[in-house]
């Protein structure tokens, strides 16, 4: 049986390609919901029933053995509810990085930027401070980061001034880790660790997740162990959006060829 990942659009594939290195025996069902893409400025309720709609559609028809939401806003809006919902391990986009965010901070000051949705549903808070009861905790919107790397635009001086507006009371809070919460922030990394400077540890969610997905899958004895190249498939909500946006940009997210 596959593994089900769904994003809002093609961000999620950031976290696809993570999976697919970790995981290539494994058949993958990629879905992006891009009828109702973006997930970030929408009610946290509203992105909660869509993803919910996703995942019984992945389990009852395409009948996956488990499910990534591969999505920052979609796992702070919906990962507990879910769970509760559905009998297969469905696993989210926080956790693991807060946890890793918490053991590789020295000075327990952590920063986390995201979509409005995902700072506002207060998933990263409360993930870093169940990690931590000491943590400060720095959460900020950055909304023009998913605009610009739609666009793109990955570096250069306009996104540059974008970060260091963002980032400059995180900076002078003098936090040491920044979790790069939403699926397009990795794009940006070149940038971000130019301006939060040299001492500041980037956490990548994709990779993290990728890593414990793994873990959780192996633990729950739902490892693919036949040698053999797994399949993906990609499926998307609005199919005439399928066209050129979503392979164009499902090109640059995947570094793929093959969709
Ligand atoms: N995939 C979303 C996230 O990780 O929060 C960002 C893109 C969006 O808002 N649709």
């Amino acid at each position: 049986r596959a593994i089900g990942l769904l994003d809002s659009g093609v961000g999620g594939l950031t976290v696809a390609r993570e999976i697919f290195n970790l995981l290539p025996g494994e058949d993958i069902i990629y879905y992006g919901d891009t009828l109702h893409l973006p997930y970030g400025p929408k009610k946290l309720s509203e992105v909660r029933s869509y993803v919910k709609e996703i995942i019984t559609y992945l389990k009852e028809e395409k009948k996956v053995k488990a499910v990534v939401i591969a999505c920052n806003t979609g796992s702070s809006a919906a990962l507990d509810y879910v769970k509760e919902k559905f009998d297969i391990p469905i696993f989210g986009m926080i956790d693991s990085a807060a946890k890793k965010a918490v053991k590789i901070s020295k000075n327990e000051k952590i920063a986390v930027i995201g979509t409005e949705g995902t700072i506002k549903s207060q998933a990263y808070q409360d993930a870093i401070r169940a990690e931590s009861q000491e943590a400060e905790i720095f959460a900020k919107a950055c909304p023009a980061f998913v605009e610009l790397v739609e666009k793109g635009k990955f570096s250069g001086p306009e996104v540059e001034t974008t970060a260091y507006s963002y980032l400059e009371s995180i900076i002078k809070a003098k936090a040491d880790v920044l979790i790069l919460g939403c699926t397009h922030f990795p794009y940006l990394m070149p940038v971000l660790a130019k301006v939060m400077g040299k001492d500041v540890s980037l956490v990548n969610p994709a990779q993290e997740t990728a890593l414990e997905f793994r873990k959780e899958l192996n633990m729950s004895n739902l490892l693919n162990k036949d040698f053999v190249q797994g399949k993906h498939k990609f499926i998307v909500s609005d199919k005439s959006r399928i066209s050129k946006s979503f392979l164009e940009h499902g090109r640059r997210f995947l570094k793929l060829d093959n969709l």
